[in-house]
């Protein structure tokens, strides 16, 4: 029945066979865009000089800011007429970009991430509650379509409204979750408040964890908090989404999907490989993707390959849980955003002064973002009305940028530590 899940059955000379081959009919598309067209001829290469795996390297990288310069359609290897869909994220600059998608993109994502959600037992029984938030971000659709392919009777929850979430589980019975690894802790805290035990109360038995990055204490202590197994789950819009590779029943490592992926850790600073089993940047390269195929996308994910096979059993190479990211990008709630798109609002705002400083903290479980903003000093403190107005101004500004609701707290001037070398700008309290 689920004839897409074959591909975890394929050997490592079988899954390299694939790869070339696929990698050839990749650089052929990816030169149907005008951003390949001249990145490829740039670099000298095209489809056929494509032989082995080897030859990857005489790509050239993609960066975030390639997709940024190719908006809106530089990327693009198909008519558009036949893109149905489109994901959009947020960026440094505040240019989003958008990733397209044709009906057959959208398939094969879907298996991607049922193929991961089978391998830890996942069957047409199950009540599946999705909890990541519907729409633009990939969490939402990227696992709600995996879920209707195994046959899941499927409830598209959404993020938030935490009682009505607690409500479902319990009527409906839900049996698994897709969740984000902050939120998970929040909901638990939550059912405690209401005298609900959630090993006891739910039945939710699996989850799968995405969206951020987080440790191995804290899918424990989730574990711990829900009486259930919780899998990592990575991807990211470019390359759909979720999906990208995914834990198996081991909870050791994460299997890329390589029938559709190539995974390359790199040195960050070289762009050289890493010795085996090294830290590095995780670059990847879409191998069946039709609408917007990458090559060599850096993903600023720092991670490592496990080297030792799998006693699952599955050949898809294994990734270590993810430690951080080369560049300064911050997870909030699954919302990626970057401190310069923060210090972009503020300076845009007349009374703010020239210090400011974020600070994310845990609370009740949940992830908080404080702006502390010091004002310029004609703005006296006396004037509490005037105060709460910029206040008001400053958090709705930066809720229409950022797109999550921040705190603000207004201070006066010279009262952030000033620091001798580089601004601290962030203070990470989780
Ligand atoms: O977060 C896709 C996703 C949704 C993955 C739900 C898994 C579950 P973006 O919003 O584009 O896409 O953010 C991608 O989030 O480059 C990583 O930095 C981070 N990230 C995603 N999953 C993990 C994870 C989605 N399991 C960015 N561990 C990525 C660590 C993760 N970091």
């Amino acid at each position: 029945m689920y004839d897409f899940a074959q591909a975890d059955q394929l050997s490592r000379q079988e899954i390299e066979a694939l790869q070339v081959m696929r990698l050839r009919e990749t650089v052929a598309r990816a030169a149907q865009s005008e951003h390949y067209r001249r990145a490829l001829a740039e670099a000298g290469v095209s489809a056929e000089a494509i032989s082995s795996l080897d030859d990857l390297r005489r790509l050239p990288l993609t960066t975030k800011e390639d997709l940024r310069a190719a908006m809106p359609w530089g990327l693009l290897a198909v008519p558009r007429s036949e893109v149905v869909r489109l994901h959009y994220s947020s960026g440094t600059t505040g240019i989003a970009t958008a990733v397209y998608h044709t009906r057959g993109d959208l398939e094969r994502w879907a298996e991607c991430v049922a193929r991961g959600m089978l391998a830890v037992g996942v069957t047409r029984e199950d009540v599946f509650q999705n909890m990541m938030g519907y729409g633009l971000f990939t969490g939402g659709l990227g696992f709600h379509y995996a879920g209707e392919l195994l046959g899941c009777l499927t409830i598209p929850a959404s993020s938030g409204a935490t009682a009505r979430q607690v409500q479902m589980m319990q009527v409906f019975g839900t049996t698994v979750v897709h969740i984000l690894p902050s939120y998970a802790l929040h909901v638990a805290h939550y059912c405690r408040q209401e005298g609900l035990d959630p090993r006891r109360d739910l039945q939710v038995r699996r989850g799968f964890l995405g969206g951020e990055p987080h440790t191995e204490d804290l899918r424990r202590r989730i574990e711990e908090a829900w009486g259930a197994r919780f899998y990592n789950c990575y991807g990211l819009s470019e390359m759909c989404g979720p999906g990208v590779a995914m834990e198996c029943l081991r909870q050791n490592g994460l299997h890329v999907r390589e029938d559709h992926y190539i995974a390359e850790i790199l040195d960050p600073r070289t762009q050289q490989p890493v010795p085996p089993g090294e830290e590095g940047e995780l670059v990847l390269t879409t191998l069946t993707r039709e609408a917007m195929p990458l090559l060599r996308y850096r993903t600023r994910d720092i991670t490592r390959f496990l080297p030792e096979p799998c006693p699952c059993g599955n050949q898809h190479r294994r990734l270590a849980r993810f430690s951080g990211r080369s560049d300064d990008m911050l997870i909030l709630r699954g919302v990626n955003f970057y401190p310069m798109q923060v210090e972009r609002v503020l300076m845009g705002i007349p009374e703010v002064g020239d210090n400011y400083c974020l600070v994310l903290t845990r609370e009740e479980e949940l992830d908080c973002l404080t702006v502390q903003v010091e004002l310029r000093p004609q703005y006296s403190f006396d004037d509490l009305r005037r105060l709460e107005r910029i206040r008001e101004r400053i958090a709705e500004e930066l809720r229409a940028e950022l797109l999550f609701r921040v705190r603000v707290q207004l201070l006066e001037p010279h009262h952030l530590p000033v620091s001798e070398g580089k601004a601290v700008r962030v203070i990470d309290k989780r």
